[in-house]
């Protein structure tokens, strides 16, 4: 029994994982020695266990629904390929990446696509995630380039997050952070972002801006700092103060709608202080400012000469745990590979030379919208989409839908079975999942980890570089792809890097035997060839003057509708719930999609905390009124696509407007009109996983996967009767163990032997549910304490759930008086896990603190979070 090193198959942090397998038990911990983590993981990363379970996987290849062998798959694509090339040309086909893949994947597609089919068709969902921030690079620096790294995070004496909730979306760098500003107390940190996030909790200022002004910010704080910082004198003669005219202090307050005083104080905060970060994230680069909001943040750094340096810097917060590696290989269809750009002729030689390739791609293919445009317009014939899920992640999912359903040949390759995608495919082709696969990743400080695998593949699963090759050399390209290992892609993907040197050069790399590669640590680039390996963390661009200063004017978001709807991230759940929707530990935070409003603006649409909202015609979801949303603004989750929800898939409303230059879109600032609609009754019902109740009778359903069976969380105008007899009359669920109805509440458990076999509760109020403590009792032995866990109790949610305690569990120490965090903790366990939830804690406190000044001034109000 040995210890495996990989990495965190989630978000950009890229946590370095030790995984210890012996036979089915497998345990996983943070690695002590990786520099993301240096041991700790945030609680999807603890739960990874949980998640390797062979339920719902695909298993074999399959044509038009039927289970193929691998050969007669991959021969059947690269004949749909074939014929499609040859009749309509190579711009007819193309190829849908994603960050969830390997470089070696994502290298391997890059070179079919560009090298050999001959097309610059390949996208990714990186293009939704990251393309406005590769272009701001781009822009700023000549290249796709994060010029810090995570030391910077603690040794800043004023961190600033604008647009990123960075405490739920990589909460490791979040702790990371934080512990060093509690050894720290003068270090600061700044948060920019419409909502008050678990992220602004731990803020010493926060700034609610009205969505869609980060540029005028940034603007205004420009002037600002020409007017009043030491400036660089490069970056000072690169600026035309005659642009920054219309951002004097009080036109921005005025156009951010922040207080003057607030605002202020951040710009007098980052004039003062040296050593400053400014983390970057989804809230800057999904706009159709996204590309012009990212320079205007780096222009602040150049003009103060703070970049590249200990704690200083503008700083792109990555998404996905292999955004950067798909950057690097080229998986964006604006670049062609190893960071060289389609224009540089000679560049381009040197990687059609080194392919073997007489027919690259000399320009950039289409990018992810307008590839889907041009599939619903009939343009493209055969479409391979691998590691990602458009039809919940793109926006407009009708679009996406005609594009599906109009181009001839649908490819999907992923890890599990039925995905809103898969809906419209005709091959299915199954992805080893993490664990499985093996290869390299590369994090938001540009550091490469290696993924190891530690479990044999469930079914057939292959990894998606082989399955590439298959088809390429079906294709007949079989000297360019005839790879034994991931070793020799990655050798050959660090020797191209040489080819455009400059910051992306891992030339070093190129040496490496498959021994080291099999045994490579952690290695941030660059690590040019001719050089000893570089260990320490490495900054770039620190010489002044080493950046150029881009400022743009405001793109109009177009739209109607009486709100913005903004969406985004839950903390334990990880986009469309693939993989962390079977780990039951991790539904119980958010185990349903909640739409966020301001206490006026629910009184306005004359909504109560027991209504659904609905969005346009496409979106109906329980309302959550709150304290921490701006007026005129919603906040939805991510995370529920049709597969498990009647309405809860956010892209349904959300139009493709882009940004011009990036094209990517603009997800968080589209308008909507909303609507209340009063509910009858309330329901949650747990059942085994083969039987499924009528969604017809209910308005609005999600369904969560647990231990054993699925939860039915629903609204329904059916009355309680007509449910409790369904369920009594089910032959497979045994006979009834308790049947009792009384105060408005319904309730009927059933038992099959002496364990129990379905639970069912109505009530006309949600809050009157039991709450969290169904998730794992299928199958338990009857007691009376399990009557106790099902019955009682109201509806709220688990808050930590290392420990297992929820909302009001937390509330009670509160209460008995611990009023921080660490009280908490010490108090009754929560939050002394991963500490993922600390900040909810701090947020419960400071909540607890409001309502009891409320209450001394004699008022009577509620506070809510
Ligand atoms: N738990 C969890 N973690 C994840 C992921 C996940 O699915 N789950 N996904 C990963 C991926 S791929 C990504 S890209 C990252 C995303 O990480 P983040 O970017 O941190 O996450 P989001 O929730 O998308 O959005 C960030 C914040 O932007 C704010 N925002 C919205 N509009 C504006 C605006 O106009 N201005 C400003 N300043 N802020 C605005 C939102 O209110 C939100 O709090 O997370 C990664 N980590
Ligand atoms: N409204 C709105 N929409 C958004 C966003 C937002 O904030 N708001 N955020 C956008 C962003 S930043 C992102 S990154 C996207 C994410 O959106 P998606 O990429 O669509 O989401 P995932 O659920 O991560 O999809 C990954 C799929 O790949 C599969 N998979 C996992 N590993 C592998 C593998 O190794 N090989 C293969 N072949 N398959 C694999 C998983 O099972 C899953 O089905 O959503 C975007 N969409
Ligand atoms: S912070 Fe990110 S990489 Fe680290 S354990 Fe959590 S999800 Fe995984
Ligand atoms: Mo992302």
């Amino acid at each position: 029994m040995s210890k495996v090193l990989t990495t965190c198959p989630y978000c950009g942090v890229g946590c370095g994982v030790a995984v210890t397998a012996n036979g089915d038990a497998i345990q996983v911990e943070g690695d002590p020695n990786h520099p993301a983590n240096y041991g700790r993981l945030c609680g999807k990363g603890m739960q990874l266990a949980q998640t390797l379970s062979p339920a719902g996987r695909l298993l074999q290849p399959h044509i038009d629904g039927k289970p193929e062998s691998w050969s007669r798959a991959t021969a059947h694509i690269a004949s749909r390929f074939r014929q499609a090339i040859d009749r309509y040309g190579p711009d007819s086909v193309a190829f849908y990446l994603s960050g969830q893949l390997l470089t070696e994947d994502y290298y391997v597609a890059n070179k079919l696509m560009k090298g050999f089919i001959g097309s610059a068709n390949v996208d990714t969902n990186s293009r939704l995630c990251m393309s406005s921030a590769v272009a701001a690079h781009k822009r700023a620096f000549g290249s796709d380039t994060v010029p810090g790294c995570y030391q910077d995070f603690e040794q800043a004496d004023l961190v600033v997050l604008v647009g990123s909730n960075l405490a739920w979306c990589q909460p490791v760098l979040f702790q990371r952070m934080m512990a060093a500003k509690a050894k720290r107390p003068q270090m600061k940190l700044v948060v920019i972002d419409p909502r008050r996030t678990a992220t602004a909790a731990g803020a010493d200022l926060h700034l609610p801006l009205q969505p869609g002004t980060d540029l005028a910010l940034f603007h205004g704080l420009l002037r600002y700092l020409s007017r009043n910082a030491a400036c660089t004198q490069q970056a000072l003669a690169q600026l035309s103060l005659a642009q920054l005219n219309d951002y004097s202090i009080d036109k921005t307050a005025e156009i951010t709608q922040l207080p003057l005083e607030s605002l202020t104080t951040f710009f007098q905060w980052f004039k003062e202080t040296d050593k400053t970060v400014t983390g970057f994230s989804m809230g800057i680069n999904q706009s159709v400012n996204g590309v012009g909001q990212g320079n205007a943040i780096i222009n602040c750094h150049l003009l103060t000469g703070r970049i590249g340096k200990p704690g200083m810097g503008p700083f792109s917060i990555t998404g996905q745990p292999n955004a950067m590696g798909g950057r690097e290989v080229g998986g964006l269809a604006t670049s062609l590979a190893g960071h060289v750009d389609f224009a540089d002729s000679d560049k381009r030689d040197a990687v059609a030379a080194l392919w073997g390739s007489d027919n690259i791609a000399t320009r950039a293919g289409l990018t992810a919208v307008p590839m889907f445009e041009a599939m619903a317009a009939g343009k493209i014939k055969v479409v391979w989409i691998l590691g990602t899920n458009p039809m919940v992640s793109l926006p407009d999912t009708e679009l996406v839908r005609r594009a599906l359903q109009t181009c001839p040949t649908v490819v999907v390759s992923d890890c599990v079975i039925g995905t809103d995608t898969q809906r419209y495919a005709d091959v299915l082709l199954p992805a080893k999942g993490w664990g499985e696969k093996q290869g390299t990743v590369t994090n938001s400080e540009r550091r490469i980890s290696r993924q190891r695998s530690f479990v044999a593949a469930q079914g057939r699963a292959q990894s998606d570089w082989w399955a590439l090759c298959q088809v390429a050399k079906a294709m007949g390209f079989a000297s360019g792809f005839d790879y034994r290992n991931e070793a020799e892609i990655f050798r050959e993907h660090a020797t191209l890097s040489a080819i455009n040197g400059g910051p992306f050069d891992i030339s070093a790399l190129a040496q490496f035997s498959d021994h080291q590669y099999q045994q490579m640590g952690p290695l941030q680039w660059p690590q040019p060839a001719g050089k000893p390996l570089q260990l320490q963390p490495q900054r770039l661009f620190s010489s002044s003057g080493a950046g150029k200063i881009v400022i743009d004017h405001p793109q109009p978001r177009l739209g109607q509708g009486n709100f913005i709807v903004n969406s985004g991230r839950n903390r334990d759940q990880w986009h469309t719930m693939t993989r962390t929707g079977l780990a039951t530990t991790l539904g119980r935070h958010r185990p349903y999609p909640q739409i966020s409003i301001h206490p006026d603006d629910a009184a306005a649409l004359g909504a109560r905390s027991n209504d659904l909202l609905q969005l346009g015609s496409d979106i109906l979801a329980p309302i959550t009124i709150s304290q921490s949303q701006r007026r005129g603004e919603l906040f939805m989750p991510i995370h529920w696509s049709d597969n498990n929800s009647s309405a809860g898939s956010v892209n349904r409303l959300i139009d493709s407007q882009y940004d011009p230059i990036s094209q990517q879109p603009g997800f968080k600032g589209a308008r909507v009109e909303a609507k209340a609609q009063t509910v009858m009754w309330w329901g949650q019902l747990l059942l085994p996983t083969e039987i499924a109740p009528s969604l017809a009778l209910m308005r609005f359903w999600t369904k969560q996967k647990v231990d054993e069976g699925t939860i039915w969380w629903f609204a329904t105008d059916t009355d309680p009767e007509c449910w409790r007899q369904w369920l009594i009359t089910l032959p497979q669920l045994g006979r009834v163990w308790v049947d009792q109805q009384g105060n408005g509440l319904s309730s009927v458990l059933m038992q099959q032997g002496e364990q129990l076999s379905a639970a069912l509760q109505l009530s006309p109020q949600h809050g009157q549910l039991a709450g969290d403590g169904w998730q794992e009792v299928l199958g338990q032995r009857l007691s009376a304490h399990l009557l106790q866990r099902l019955l009682v109790g109201r509806d709220e949610q688990l808050l930590c759930a290392c420990v297992g305690l929820t909302e009001s569990q937390v509330d009670k120490a509160i209460e008995d008086g611990a009023n921080t965090a660490e009280k908490i903790t010490q108090a009754c366990g929560a939050g002394g896990g991963c500490g993922v939830c600390s900040m909810e804690l701090q947020q419960r406190c400071d909540a607890h603190q409001q309502r009891q000044a409320v209450v001394q001034q004699g008022r009577v109000a509620t506070v809510m979070l």
